[in-house]
């Protein structure tokens, strides 16, 4: 198969999920890390956007998550992160563009929105970076909370009784889901290590919210019983 490598930034859950299926399969890899406002022209230069995870292997060059996660499943099939049937499958693909392009998109203004009120000027600037990129507004986080509180209450009801979103095994839709919640709070330190700053610039009041405690801890398991290594930068 060559060298794989993986252009990912540690503390994006759309890198997570990638860097996560490639721990579940144990298919090892190359690290490259990404720095936003660094790295964006070299990775545009490679791949016509701007946005991390990236694989590299062979002469193929892969941006986007789900990409990648398609190409995974079919470069390692075994232990797979697909159901078999294809009516689970189709579920599947629903909670992984839920996850990806609400809850993930939603869930980066609510960061962007806490980055910009911190006193202190790396704060700022990765938040003014994230706002100008992604679009901002006051009235976008308002709307955003909605959103993501929504999403979470049809993540808890979803589990309410099951160990898993769809179907009795682990899929991509637990380790998406599970990826993305990282933006309302981080997993626990013994799982994805992060400094006492870095993590409470992570903590929204969603992640606190005795409401969706259930789904933060459901999260935590999915950590504990398949993640399968600790994430370190
Ligand atoms: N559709 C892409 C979206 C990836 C994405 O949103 N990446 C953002 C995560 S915050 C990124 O690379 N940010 C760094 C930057 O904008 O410089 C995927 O699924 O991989």
């Amino acid at each position: 198969m060559g060298t794989t490598k993986l252009i990912t930034m540690y503390g994006s859950p759309w890198s997570e999920r990638v860097r996560w299926a490639f721990a579940f399969k144990r298919l090892p890899y190359e690290k490259q890390n990404y720095e936003p406002g660094v790295d964006e022209d070299a990775v545009k230069k490679l791949t016509g956007q701007a946005m991390v995870p990236v694989l590299i292997t062979g002469d193929k060059v892969i941006p986007d998550s789900s990409a990648i996660l398609d190409w995974l499943e079919e470069a390692k099939p075994e232990p797979a992160l697909l159901p078999k049937s294809a009516k689970e499958r189709a579920i599947v693909t629903l909670w992984e563009e839920t996850a990806l392009n609400a809850l993930g998109t939603h869930g980066r203004t609510l960061i962007t929105g806490r980055l910009l009120r911190i006193d202190d000027p790396e704060a700022q600037k990765s938040g003014k970076y994230f706002a100008e990129k992604y679009g901002y507004s006051e009235f976008a986080e308002e709307q955003s909370r909605l959103t993501v509180t929504r999403i979470l209450t049809s993540v808890r009801d979803t589990l309410s009784g099951r160990q898993y979103l769809v179907g009795d095994t682990f899929t991509r839709a637990d380790v998406t889901v599970a990826a993305m919640l990282m933006l309302l709070k981080a997993a626990p330190q013994e799982f994805f290590v992060f400094t006492p700053e870095v993590r409470f610039v992570y903590l929204d009041q969603l992640g606190d919210d005795p409401a969706f405690s259930e789904v933060f801890a459901w999260r935590d398991r999915m950590y504990k019983d398949h993640r399968g290594e600790v994430v370190k930068p």
